[in-house]
């Protein structure tokens, strides 16, 4: 049984929104009835759940909350994002099985997600703590045509797309902790990891993995005070197949606006509007060496500029920026 067999299937039952007999969709696919009943039998298998009464046929009573193709595409309004993807039910990492697949040349736009990872990774050998059905933990794969020393503007692309889905979906006020985190209340809803294959001059693909709590409850004891998911923020369970259709139309409008000139001067005011790291006071960890300084302003290539406490004045690339009040360092 082919894919696109099933989905079709889905999709009319979807349409319809009543009995339909077999036949109706034996017809219409021209499959075997014993074929629809097969498809039917696995769908139910994956979490629907569908009525099956003699004389009448199938009703699709509740789709299951899945993050597959089938239930995000539908519905997905991107022209490239997203176009291809790879469900899992569980795997070690998004990132990792991205990666597989990039250097096996898959496309721009593809998309890996699963509904759990057990290995989920953050940066620097850090983990991403990623149970079941309850967040997006998603990966892209993209082939910019930019230098390689331009990657980080690809974090800050995604961090202004995360904020920009939350605040809109969401009556919750997210903001950016330069330069991979979103917070809300100041305690972290969502992870960003771009990480990438380079020549000296020439990208080979990244990836832009992004890790959002959504409907998490409870949090691993070590970081349950620095945590927090959408639904604990705004006491609710929020769709995460909406989210996730809306945050890949986000990015994509945001990395096409990027793309088209290279440059990122028409998208610094609005990371600016959301960074809480900007005016505020930080530390920075560069070599093991710990600095203090006043974070002032984002240069044009998105890097952070910061006054330390001795007057000089350093542009901060990447790295480990801890803000005052936020994690707390004096
Ligand atoms: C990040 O690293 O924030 C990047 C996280 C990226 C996760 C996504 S999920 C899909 C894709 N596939 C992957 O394997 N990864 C990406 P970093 O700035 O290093 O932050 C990691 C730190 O955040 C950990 O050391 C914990 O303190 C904290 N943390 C772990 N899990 C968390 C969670 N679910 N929510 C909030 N904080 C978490």
């Amino acid at each position: 049984m082919s894919l696109n067999t099933k989905s079709k299937v889905l999709e009319f039952l979807k349409e319809k929104q009543d009995y339909v007999s077999g036949e109706e969709i034996s017809n219409l696919l021209g499959v075997s009835r014993t074929a629809v009943w097969k498809i039917i039998s696995r769908l139910k298998e994956e979490g629907y759940v569908i009525e099956a009464v003699t004389n009448k046929g199938y009703f699709l009573k509740e789709s299951p909350d899945l993050l597959t193709d089938e239930e995000i595409s539908p519905a997905l309004e991107t022209k490239c994002l997203g176009k291809k993807i790879y469900h899992h039910k569980e795997i070690g990492s998004t990132n990792k099985e991205a990666k597989k697949l990039a250097i096996n040349g898959e496309e721009e736009g593809t998309l890996v997600i699963s509904e759990k990872q057990t290995e989920g990774k953050g940066r620097l050998g850090r983990t991403w703590s990623s149970p079941f059905g309850v967040g997006i933990w998603m990966s892209l794969i993209l082939r910019p045509e930019i230098s390689p020393v331009e990657i980080s503007k690809i974090t800050l692309i995604a961090a202004l797309a995360v904020c920009k889905t939350i605040n809109k979906t969401t009556d919750l006020k997210a903001e950016i902790k330069w330069p991979n985190d979103i917070l809300i209340n100041k305690k972290k809803v969502c992870g960003i990891l771009t990480e990438m294959s380079a020549e000296i001059d020439k990208i080979n693909y990244i990836i832009l993995g992004i890790g959002l709590n959504v409907n998490t409850e409870e949090f691993p004891k070590e970081i349950e005070d620095r945590a927090t998911s959408l639904k604990i923020e705004g006491k609710k369970s929020y769709d995460r197949k909406e989210l996730t259709r809306a945050l890949l139309l986000e990015i994509e409008n945001y990395y096409t606006i990027f793309t088209k000139k290279n440059s990122i001067d028409k998208l610094l005011e609005e990371y600016k509007s959301y960074c809480l790291t900007l005016n505020k006071d930080v530390k920075i960890i560069r070599n093991g060496v710990e600095s203090i300084g006043r974070a002032v302003d984002l240069t044009k290539n998105g890097e952070l500029i910061v006054k330390k406490q001795d007057g000089e004045i350093i542009n901060v690339f990447s790295g480990e920026v801890s803000v005052r009040g936020i994690d707390a360092y004096i």
